[in-house]
C-alpha cells in the first residue's frame, strides 16, 4: 500500500516504525465526529472520581513549566508519523497538583465533543506523556486538538485525546468509546495490540 499516501521509510527510520505500520505523508487528521471549536478563555479542566475535585483554567495550565518533545506518533489504522514536534506540559507535573486517592489505577480522559478513551494509571503517568498546545511551533490546530490535547507516545493514538477536558480517576478498568467497539484495551503498537478480538479482527 506504498504510494500517494504512505512513503518507504529509509533504514534508520525503519527500526523506529512498529510492524503493519507505513509512514504517512503529512499529518493526517483523524476524529470520529465533529470538531470542537473551544476558545482559552472558556477551556476547563477537570478531575473527579478518586481524587479531590477541581477545575482548572488555562492559566493553570500555562503556569505549570512548558517543554518541547519529539515523539513517534502510531495510528491504528496503519500509519505513523515519525519525530512531531510539540510543546506541552508533563503529565506528571500536572498530577504534582491533584490529590489523587490510592486506590485509583486506571483512567478515562474526557474531552469536548464526548470521546473517551481509558488508560491504566502506569500507562498514564509515564514521564514522556503530556499535554500540548503547540505543533511544530505554532498553536495547536483545531483538527489536531486544539487548544489543548493528550500525547501518550508509546501506545497508538487513539490513547492521545484531542480536546481533552478532564480526567475521571478510576479503582478499576472502565472501556472508552473505541475500547466499547471493539478496539483493544491498552493499545501497544510494538505488540500490535490492536483490536480485542471479540469482533473477529
Ligand atoms: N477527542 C478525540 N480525540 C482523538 C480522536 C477523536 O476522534 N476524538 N481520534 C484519535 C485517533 S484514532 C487518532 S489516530 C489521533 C489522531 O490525531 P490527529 O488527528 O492529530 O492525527 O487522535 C486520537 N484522539
Ligand atoms: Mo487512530
Amino acid at each position: 500500500m506504498l504510494g500517494k499516501f504512505f512513503q518507504k521509510p529509509d533504514k534508520e527510520q525503519g527500526e523506529r516504525v512498529p510492524p503493519g505500520q507505513h509512514l504517512a505523508k503529512g499529518f493526517p487528521v483523524l476524529t470520529y465526529g465533529a470538531t470542537p471549536q473551544v476558545s482559552i478563555e472558556e477551556w476547563e479542566f477537570r478531575v473527579w472520581g478518586l481524587v479531590k475535585p477541581a477545575v482548572f483554567s488555562w492559566s493553570d495550565f500555562m503556569a505549570l513549566p512548558q517543554h518541547e518533545f519529539t515523539a513517534d506518533f502510531h495510528c491504528v489504522t496503519r500509519w505513523s508519523k515519525l519525530d512531531v514536534k510539540w510543546t506541552g506540559i508533563k503529565v506528571t507535573d500536572f498530577m504534582n497538583l491533584l490529590e489523587v486517592e490510592p486506590e485509583a489505577v486506571h483512567v478515562m480522559e474526557h474531552c469536548y465533543g464526548g470521546y473517551t478513551t481509558n488508560i491504566a494509571m502506569e500507562d498514564f503517568v509515564r514521564e514522556e506523556n503530556f499535554f500540548a498546545f503547540q505543533l511544530f511551533g505554532e498553536p495547536l490546530p483545531a483538527e489536531h486538538g486544539g487548544p489543548m490535547r493528550l500525547v501518550v507516545p508509546h501506545l497508538y493514538a487513539w490513547k492521545s485525546s484531542k480536546w481533552i477536558n478532564g480526567l475521571e480517576f478510576l479503582n478499576q478498568e472502565e472501556l472508552g468509546f473505541w475500547e466499547r467497539n471493539g478496539y483493544h484495551h491498552r493499545g501497544e503498537p510494538w505488540a500490535e495490540e490492536r483490536y480485542s478480538g471479540a469482533f473477529g479482527f
